[in-house]
């Protein structure tokens, strides 16, 4: 068998890359660990911002493929209990960012997919890549009932998360990561209970906390905690009791909790994103911190330079693009590293000084009191919210 992109993983890097290709009539096929089920079903990012709405756009998909709760730009910093209103209009023209949670965009982005006759491949097992420094790399895989495929092809797109394959297939030292652990912990709780006004991100002395809508009825909640707590510390009525004061609104309403579990904050990039004819998109190559909200619009945004680039190389043998992929990917990672790293330690050190100390704590504060006072670094937030105006 073969093709002329093998796509590795349908999460959000995956399936937008698939559905570029075939709007380009380039032929691919997507190969995924899990289940359609599972993967429809897994939740984790909220927000698709201005660039990334305006991509899908461009591409004729915006109406297919996203979906959600309207959403007005409107962000709530909460300091102290003090509320305060900051926007993400940078007076730029066109659509703007959506409330669109990452399982709704990923169920759309696969019925566009098949609907568009996609090749997509549920349940693929021991997906393993060779000769990726040829002219033509092969994928092997095993299918649900045991056979093995293999299948030949021009590109290999790396789209499977941190955990994938794909990294894994690069020979040690071809790739240099740069990783930082922020020494931060969060629990994270979904539940079926009112969602704020606005995306809600609170400062105070006992700790960082933050209310996401999920949608009509859903949240999504963060709250700071011990790096390595463990989420059977988090009984429900601590979950609330803690929100009530962080969020400063002993009203908050409750409803049942359907999720919870705690991770550590953390920052990875892989340099180059590309070995050979293997290309990593989205999670495969970086994870960005989960503060600003970047990680999905990240992975969105290398798609997208993907597909165009194997577009121009496919259809007019240029492969200038291809060439200069994992450099232009990079400057965006590395602006929104800097961007979720700032708001990271803005948000933490102005509240709870255990662990950065009072002088920290006082600059955060200095750097709050600047956003919420100053036109123009208000403007300059707003930019990097929608991640538009990085001039190629
Ligand atoms: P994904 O979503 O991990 O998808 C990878 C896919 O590859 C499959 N796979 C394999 N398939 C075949 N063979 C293998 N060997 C495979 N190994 C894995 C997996 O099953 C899966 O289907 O990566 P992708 O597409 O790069 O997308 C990245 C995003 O998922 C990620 O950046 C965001 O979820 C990060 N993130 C957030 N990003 C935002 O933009 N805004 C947010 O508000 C936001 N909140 C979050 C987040 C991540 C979180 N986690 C995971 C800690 C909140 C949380 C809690």
């Amino acid at each position: 068998e073969s093709t002329t992109v093998v796509v590795i993983g349908a999460g959000p890097a995956g399936l937008t890359v698939a559905n570029l290709l075939r709007r380009s009539d380039i032929d691919c096929v997507v190969l995924e660990r899990r289940s359609r089920e599972y993967v429809a079903q897994r939740q984790r990012a909220g927000i698709v911002e201005t660039r990334a709405v305006r991509m899908f756009d461009s591409w004729g998909l915006a109406d297919r493929v996203l979906g959600g709760i309207p959403y007005d730009g409107i962000l709530e910093l909460r300091v102290d209990g003090e509320s305060h209103l900051v926007s993400d209009n940078d007076g730029s023209e066109g659509p703007r960012a959506r409330l669109c949670p990452q399982q709704v965009l990923v169920q759309k982005l696969t019925t566009a997919y098949l609907a568009d006759g996609g090749d997509l491949r549920f349940e693929a097992a021991d997906v393993s890549l060779h000769d990726l420094t040829g002219d033509r790399p092969t994928v092997r895989y095993r299918t649900a009932d045991g056979t093995v495929r293999t299948i030949t092809c021009a590109f290999v797109a790396g789209c499977d998360g941190d955990h994938g394959i794909s990294r894994s297939a690069v020979p040690d030292g071809a790739l240099t990561a740069y990783a930082l652990d922020h020494g931060i912990g969060w629990l994270t709780v979904l539940a079926d209970a009112p969602p704020p006004a606005h995306p809600l991100l609170a400062v105070s002395p006992h700790g960082f906390a933050a209310h996401f809508p999920r949608g009509p009825h859903t949240s999504r909640y963060y709250l700071q905690c011990p790096p390595d707590d463990h989420p059977d510390a988090w009984p429900d009525t601590r979950i609330w009791d803690a929100l009530h004061t962080r969020l400063a609104d002993p009203a908050l309403p409750a409803g049942p909790i359907t999720d919870r579990e705690t991770f550590r904050l953390r920052s990875l990039v892989h340099d180059p994103m590309q070995y050979g004819r293997l290309y990593l998109v989205g999670d495969a190559a970086h994870i960005v911190s989960p503060m600003g909200g970047k990680g999905m619009n990240l992975a969105l945004y290398d798609a997208d330079l993907l597909a165009r680039a194997v577009r121009d190389s496919v259809h007019d043998h240029d492969d200038t693009a291809l060439r200069s992929y994992s450099q232009r990917c990079l400057r965006r990672v590395w602006n929104d590293q800097e961007f979720s790293h700032w708001l990271t330690r803005t948000l933490h050190d102005a509240g709870d000084d255990t662990d950065s100390g009072p002088f920290h704590r006082s600059l955060a504060r200095a750097r709050l009191d600047r956003l919420l006072t100053s036109p123009t670094a208000a403007h300059a937030f707003a930019e990097l919210m929608t991640g538009l105006d990085l001039a190629e």
